[in-house]
């Protein structure tokens, strides 16, 4: 049995959310979603998320694709979630290609291709000049 991690915002959720969460999922048999918090948000990127934690969290859970989900409290706590959800395999999108190397002694750590042309903040950005 491989248990899957992955972890998110997934904000304004999107296609590139879809594939990615399909993609880890199909790399073993149970996926893990770190949900990040919106504290966690406001303290990486100065501003909070459009949709709020507690609906984040409903929208990852409903996917079928998906077997838990959590809210991702602190980026450092990583090594953490891994071991108290006795994670196999990391997976993360290829912008963070490198940042987690660092966790391969605990499990196997893999990164993605993004979905081309498509992200939360140009969602926002079309929106708002529309
Ligand atoms: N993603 C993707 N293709 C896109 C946009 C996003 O594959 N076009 C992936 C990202 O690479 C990430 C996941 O979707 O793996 C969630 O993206 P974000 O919500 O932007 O998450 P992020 O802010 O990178 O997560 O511990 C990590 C944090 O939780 C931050």
């Amino acid at each position: 049995m491989k248990r899957v991690i992955t972890f998110g915002t997934y904000d304004v959720f999107h296609i590139g959310h879809v594939n990615i969460l399909q993609r880890a999922s199909a790399l073993g048999d149970y996926l893990i979603v770190g949900v990040s918090s919106d504290a966690l948000n406001f303290k990486k990127k100065q501003r909070y998320p459009i949709y709020k934690e507690n609906d984040r969290v409903h929208i990852i859970s409903s996917l079928k694709c998906v077997g838990e989900v959590f809210v991702e409290e602190s980026l450092e706590k990583k090594l953490e979630y891994i071991n108290e959800k006795k994670a196999d395999l990391l997976v993360m999108g290829d912008d963070w290609t490198g940042k987690f190397d660092w966790l391969r002694p605990w499990c196997e750590v893999l990164y993605l291709p993004r979905t081309p042309s498509i992200s939360t903040t140009e969602l926002i950005e079309i929106a708002r000049v529309r």
